[in-house]
């Protein structure tokens, strides 16, 4: 299993040579031909190794990160090492000197899971500084439970794709459906249902109407529309003013399942503040004409329709406004709870939306509890270890920035998720200690003092299984741990045994003896539910064990049908279209109810007479993130080399660029090269450079330096989407775009780095 869907593998000394998607799988993604030749790539990490400044001097904070040769140590040097930095970190420093948040995917199965065995190792320690909530849905994660009083329920209790399939006439989707995303999902997947479900939808007769940048985030049929990125809520809003001036909204509805409505609509017709939010105001903002947003206005609210935002138009400035504005207008349409109606949010994001749940909980490993009460907001990395000591507010809360001396990281890739690279690596030039974990030589393990080579999941045993799919699997070990790398679980027992917790870290279990009992404790939720969950034994045989899952929900449904027995936790019990609680905040950068706010970076801001493409960095079709990005797949896509990058004919042509030529992209923080591809399903005025090409600095030893892959996160700003969430504004950047002339550098980013001895 892999977050990209179940496959069966065939292997050759060592290495995985063939993969085969899972029968059951409808629409198996394309990235599972990244896994044949990962396990023995040159860019694995062989043994335990240590960057030499750090070896030399001792820890202390280096600009050397990212440059400097690393040795090879013995895992029992390095056990012994290690151990003896984080008893000083704590000793000196205290626990919450450790960041511990440890950001990212890593890999699917529920035992081996890179974050969960790093933080009950940590918590066991005597704590961590811990980052809150996802780069995912930083915004959506703390104005969603304030709006409808959950975040996670939008996803994992969303409207199923049989009911929409049935019963939408209408799918207004902000964002498209993009199918690339559905292949991912958290934990893996057995099935990937959507692109099945929209034919379905469209074969009786249910139509989509698509507002995003490119053609392709809606595959097949649809009427698309390509307004100025980072303007939704204005369309939205226009929407609106067309439902409340035409007396098209669900009076009844608002007022007993909303409040706030009346707040709101002062600022919609104008009269809180004299500017009426009517389709023609929204066509000066976003291009899209007023005529075509009054008629959507009217055919909304003439028969069954989902408004559906996806992730992506929360990871911008202001990212708040667009999930809120999405639930105000589905409500003034008054068919949030009905089957096919309401809202979505993260349709084409994941899989997961539209999926089932399964209903009862799923095997967890314990990660125990935290004794340090510090946290940042997930994206805040560069702000923490730049700004120790430091206040910040989040979500209504004056909070401060601890010191932080140690740096744990496994299982993500700062160099890919996190923006503004050039700054980030000035923040990793501060702390005393970075340690990693990865099977790889990321950029991230590049610039780490210690690092740690960990399996894959090919590598071991596991058992995976999501709160979506019916599927739990057992994961078993294709190949054996290639070279010196070791689970992370038993890198973590030893140093809990050195540090004297051991016993409390394992228990007394080997990683099989977790897995089965793991299995074990499960059983009876599944038993109790009328499952009859066979031993552990016939189970590992089999190979999967199908569980119930709960089918033809309605996001919703139970509110709908009775709000006092089933309300929503937020304050009122209702949705709030205006908070009071957000409001009492007093956040310029966040109001009591949605609205429409400038974003910094966007076409109609001051930095495009400089910049005039807008670059939409989304999700890579080729692989997930930075994940096997030295995969055939995604190898396959590059071009010279190079991420590829999607121009506009228009865009190219006014630069004298064809396809086929590798380009400088740039802006005020950094640059990088892409090769590019001429595509006319685009808007002229953007571009598109997925995220996830390795970061590959021309002079290792300069944070400021060129990006000769093409990893976006050189461009992008490192600023919260506001004083409430600080989520990640990844998604948007303004550059400008020139061929390249000079003679192409090499890319180095899959070349292991200088392995000295002592
Ligand atoms: N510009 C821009 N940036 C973005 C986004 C965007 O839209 N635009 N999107 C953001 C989003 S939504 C996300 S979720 C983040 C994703 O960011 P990350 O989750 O950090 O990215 P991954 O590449 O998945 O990193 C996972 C790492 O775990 C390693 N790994 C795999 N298995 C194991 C294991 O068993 N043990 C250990 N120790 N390591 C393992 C992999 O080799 C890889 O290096 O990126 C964000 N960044
Ligand atoms: N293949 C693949 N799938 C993935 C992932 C991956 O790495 N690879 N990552 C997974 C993860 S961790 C996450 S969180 C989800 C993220 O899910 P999303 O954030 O929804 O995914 P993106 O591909 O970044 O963006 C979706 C589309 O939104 C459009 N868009 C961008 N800005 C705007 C805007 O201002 N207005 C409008 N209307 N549209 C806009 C873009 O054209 C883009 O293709 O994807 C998941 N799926
Ligand atoms: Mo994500």
């Amino acid at each position: 299993m892999s977050h990209w869907g179940m496959f069966s593998a065939e292997s050759v000394a060592g290495e995985v040579t063939a993969v085969h998607p899972y029968e059951g799988d409808s629409n198996p993604s394309p990235m599972l031909g990244n896994l044949a030749g990962s396990v023995r790539s040159r860019s694995r990490v062989t043994g335990p190794a240590v960057r030499r400044g750090w070896l030399e001097n001792g820890p202390g904070p280096s600009d050397r990160r990212g440059a400097d040769e690393f040795v090879s140590v013995t895992w029992d040097e390095l056990t012994e090492l290690l151990a003896r930095e984080l008893r000083r970190v704590v000793d000196t420093h205290g626990n919450n000197a450790i960041f511990g948040g440890s950001y990212g995917w890593a890999s699917a199965g529920r035992f081996h899971h890179a974050q969960s065995q790093v933080h009950r190792f940590l918590n066991q320690l005597g704590g961590y500084t811990k980052s809150v909530h996802s780069y995912s849905l930083g915004a959506t994660g703390v104005i969603m439970p304030r709006v409808v009083g959950t975040h996670w329920k939008l996803f994992a209790r969303s409207t199923s794709w049989d009911v929409i399939a049935k019963h939408s006439d209408l799918l207004v989707s902000f964002g498209g459906v993009p199918i690339k995303n559905t292949g991912v999902n958290a934990g893996g997947t057995s099935g990937h249902p959507t692109l099945g479900a929209l034919d379905a939808f469209r074969a009786r007769g249910g139509k989509i109407v698509s507002f995003s940048p490119l053609r392709d985030d809606v595959e097949g049929d649809c009427e698309w529309i390509a307004p100025v990125p980072g303007t939704d809520v204005a369309i939205m809003l226009a929407v609106a003013f067309v439902l409340a001036s035409e007396g098209l909204h669900d009076r009844e509805f608002l007022n007993r399942f909303c409040v706030g409505y009346e707040r709101f609509e002062d600022y919609l017709l104008g009269r809180a503040d004299g500017v009426p939010k009517d389709p023609r105001w929204a066509q000066e903002i976003s291009g899209v004409p007023a005529e075509f947003v009054t008629d959507l206005a009217r055919r909304m609210a003439s028969g069954r329709t989902l408004v559906t935002v996806t992730w992506s138009l929360q990871r911008i400035k202001h990212g708040e406004q667009a999930p809120w504005m999405g639930v105000t207008l589905a409500a003034m349409l008054g068919q949030f709870g009905l089957p096919g109606g309401g809202f979505g949010h993260g349709y084409g994001s994941m899989n997961e939306p539209g999926l089932a749940p399964v209903p009862y909980p799923l095997p967890t490993f314990s990660q125990g509890v935290n004794p340090v009460s510090d946290f940042i907001p997930v994206a805040a990395i560069s702000d923490l270890l730049l700004s120790p000591g430091e206040e910040f507010d989040y979500d209504g809360r004056r909070l401060t920035y601890p010191d932080i001396r140690l740096v744990y990281w496994a299982g993500g890739n700062p160099f890919h998720h996190h923006q503004d690279l050039p700054r980030l690596r000035r923040a990793f030039a501060r702390p005393d200690t970075i340690v990693v974990h990865d099977p790889y030589w990321t950029p991230m393990a590049r610039s780490a003092d210690i690092v740690v080579p960990s399996t894959t999941s090919l590598e071991r045993n596991d058992l995976s299984c999501t709160r979506n799919d019916p599927l739990l699997v057992a994961m078993q070990q294709v190949v054996p741990p290639f070279a010196n790398s070791r689970d992370d679980y038993d890198t973590f027992a030893d140093l809990a045994s050195a540090l004297g917790f051991g016993e409390q870290f394992t228990e007394g279990r080997s990683s099989q003896e977790w897995i089965e009992h793991l299995y074990d404790q499960w059983r009876p939720f599944v038993d109790a539910d009328g499952g009859n969950t066979p031993t552990f034994e016939d189970f590992w045989s089999d190979g999967h064990y199908r569980m119930r899952t709960e089918d033809n929900l309605v996001l919703f449904g139970d509110f709908r049908e009775d709000p006092e027995k089933y309300p929503l936790s937020t304050p009122s019990g209702k949705i709030e279209i205006f908070s009071e609680t957000i409001e009492s905040f007093g956040y310029a950068d966040c109001a009591g109810h949605p609205r429409w706010y400038e974003p910094d970076e966007w076409l109609g801001g001051p930095r495009a007479s400089q910049y005039p493409l807008h670059l939409i960095a989304n999700q890579p079709k080729t692989r997930l993130h930075s994940q096997l990005d030295h995969g055939d797949v995604s190898q396959a896509s590059k071009i010279k080399g190079r991420e590829p990058i999607r121009m506009h004919p228009d865009a190219a042509a006014a630069r004298g660029v064809s396809a086929g030529d590798v380009v400088r992209v740039f802006n005020d923080r950094g640059a990088c090269l892409a090769g590019v591809i001429v595509d006319s399903d685009l808007r002229s005025d953007v571009v598109q450079l997925s995220t996830g090409a390795w970061y590959d600095p021309l002079d290792p030893a300069d944070p400021d330096s060129l990006c000769v892959h093409g990893n976006p996160n050189v461009l992008t700003p490192d600023i919260g989407t506001s004083s409430l969430s600080h989520g990640c504004t990844g998604q948007h950047v303004l550059v400008q775009i020139e061929k390249f002339e000079g003679v192409l550098p090499p890319v180095k980013a899959f070349d292991p780095p200088v392995l000295g001895s002592r």
